[in-house]
């Protein structure tokens, strides 16, 4: 078969636009206040805005950088209307492409420095479509997704995930066809949360077992005349009916069995996150390792092609405003 010149420019011109076309978190909003470009600072930054689009992939949960704490946490106190910024590379582009119709759906789970894979997440927020998709939102609201922290919500350190799920591939499902699905844009940030609340967030969702290829929300065809769409996961969370975490027994993110014998739990810590911690700590090695360090220039090419792609995508401030 024969293309003409034309038409490979075409297939190439479609085939960069579609390459370029994703989105990526770059800083946080508290109570309308900017906290700086946050990218491998309080967000786990990608080193590039690839889709993850395989469900049982530990990259799912945080993106491909998602096990590596980064240095600092954004603070804010429970009650507080938090704002996520999204945008092609840097602020001052596009936000992404309006073909990547789909809902964003924000989530939070206890603190760990490494992966928060695992069954530790509770829906906070969530914008599927009424008409026009949360994507068409974000894209009118110049990239920022905002919802309200549970005023409920026990004191200590969070991680809240964010994800826009883009359906524009997932008439078709991954595991059938690699070449399609619907694509995953995962964001974690790192969000110390202050305040007098006693809730913490027991909804115990995986996203490796409780996302599925079947789950219509996720083999969700975007050119089938749909009329409603329905937003993957559970309820969001309902703060105010859900038990209070003090005592001694309220083991943080379901399952922890924190303070059951262990060295690091049995000082019965105040806090969330010193809970969590602790249990972590004496229950699973792997997670007790020291904050990681920032890659480094001098190392291989590969890491130096990949912080060029994250310098690209750094959120430098848009001085056009
Ligand atoms: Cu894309």
């Amino acid at each position: 078969m024969h293309l003409t010149t034309s038409t490979f420019a075409l297939v190439a011109s479609t085939l960069l636009s579609v390459t370029s076309a994703h989105s990526v978190m770059c800083n946080v909003f508290v109570n309308g206040v900017d906290q700086g470009d946050g990218q491998g600072k309080y967000i786990r930054s990608p080193p590039n805005t690839d889709p993850i689009k395989d469900l049982t992939s530990p990259n799912l949960v945080c993106n491909v950088a998602g096990s590596k704490a980064v240095p600092d946490f954004v603070k804010a106190a429970a009650g507080d209307k938090l704002t996520f910024e999204w945008r092609r590379v840097k602020r001052g582009d596009d936000i992404i492409d309006p073909s990547h119709a789909g809902p964003i759906i924000t989530w939070i789970a206890p603190f760990v420095s490494g992966n928060p894979s695992g069954p530790v997440w509770s829906k906070i927020a969530q914008d599927g479509y009424d008409g026009k998709w949360a994507v068409d939102r974000l894209i009118a609201a110049k990239g920022k997704n905002e919802f309200t922290l549970p005023v409920e919500l026990a004191p200590g350190q969070y991680i809240i995930r964010q994800e826009i799920i883009a359906h524009h591939e997932s008439h078709k499902t991954f595991d059938k066809d690699p070449s399609r699905g619907a694509q995953f844009y995962p964001s974690c940030v790192q969000v110390e949360v202050t305040g007098s609340g006693t809730k913490i967030p027991d909804q115990n969702f995986d996203f490796n077992t409780g996302y599925t290829y079947s789950d219509p929300g996720i083999a969700f065809n975007l050119y089938n005349g749909f009329t409603s769409y329905p937003i993957p996961g559970p309820e969001v969370w309902d703060a105010a009916s859900a038990s209070s975490s003090g005592g001694s027994t309220g083991g943080a993110g379901g399952g922890a069995a924190a303070g059951n014998g262990t060295v690091g739990a049995a000082s019965s810590p105040s806090t969330l996150s010193t809970r969590v911690r602790a249990s972590r700590e004496t229950g699973r090695a792997s997670f007790t390792r020291s904050l990681p360090r920032m890659p480094r220039l001098e190392e291989s090419g590969k890491r130096e092609k990949e912080q060029k792609v994250r310098r690209e995508a750094k959120c430098t401030p848009n001085p056009l405003g």
